[in-house]
């Protein structure tokens, strides 16, 4: 999977070579590039911003260093050499632009999931009050436009935003995580969040590890964990359990 992050603060990305997906950026399974957008600007001062027609408080990032940077990133890598911007006759889907708002519909691990089996990303970090919408019109026709939130609070900026959703994803590549088994007893896998997890010592400060993990049946273990799963889920996010299909009775019991 080929990604791409045009950003004013291309040092925030930095943490993403850490760890796991800067493993797999090793490993070549993720192609991650990070663009500064002020190398799309051509005045002394390197303005990507000015005031908003209309008045109001804060700045919009100007169009054009915007389309120069997405006309760039189209013009690269294996599509470059005689492709041009514009070029998109069904060979190969158009990348997806991911444009971190606020205003955007909520990322989830279904979103994420979906974009997993994407080719190409794009996320466009721009400071929150935003980016002149005409470059984000034309943007639609060369890239299949996604605005995306992460929740409903306001960051500053993109780059956060979207460190968070090249992780969700990118541990989604195939490949990236050793073991795809950790992936699916996960929290929001399944619709339940994770239940509780020990390790050794078995007695600590007089808090025990529950009997039932030591005990070797693995049946028990299995129902013991859903149980805990349903609880905490109850517990904590309801809106998740009034998500859920059809239980069980024993499912049904626990909830009770
Ligand atoms: Cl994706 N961007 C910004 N700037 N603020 C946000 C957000 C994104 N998601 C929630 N708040």
């Amino acid at each position: 999977m080929r990604i791409d992050v045009v950003s004013i603060f291309p040092e925030y990305l930095e943490g993403l070579k850490l760890s796991l997906i800067g493993k797999a950026a090793e490993q070549g399974l993720l192609d991650l590039n990070v663009h500064d957008l002020r190398d799309f600007t051509f005045d002394r001062h390197n303005t990507v911003d000015d005031s908003p027609y209309g008045g109001g408080a804060g700045m919009v990032m100007k169009a054009e260093p915007w389309a120069l940077a997405l006309e760039h990133i189209l013009g690269e890598g294996p599509r470059g050499a005689s492709a041009s911007v514009g070029d998109h006759d069904g060979e190969k889907p158009k990348p997806i632009l991911i444009v971190p708002s606020p205003a955007g519909r909520v990322f989830d691990q279904r979103v994420a999931e979906d974009l997993a089996g994407a080719e190409h990303l794009v996320f466009a970090c721009g400071r929150y009050e935003g980016i002149d919408q005409r470059v984000i019109d034309w943007a639609g026709e060369h890239f299949d436009l996604r605005p995306m939130s992460i929740g409903d609070y306001v960051l500053n900026g993109g780059e956060v935003a979207s460190m968070a959703m090249i992780e969700a994803v990118s541990r989604l590549v195939p490949g990236v995580i050793g073991n795809p088994e950790s992936l699916t007893e996960e929290s929001h896998e399944d619709g339940l969040l994770e239940y509780p997890i020990y390790t050794k010592p078995a007695s600590w400060r007089q808090r025990d590890v529950p009997e039932v993990l030591l005990s070797g049946n693995h049946g028990a273990i299995a129902r013991w964990r859903r149980d805990r799963r349903l609880e905490r889920t109850a517990e904590v996010r309801p809106d998740l359990i009034a998500k859920l299909g059809e239980l069980d009775k024993h499912d049904r019991a626990v909830l009770e």
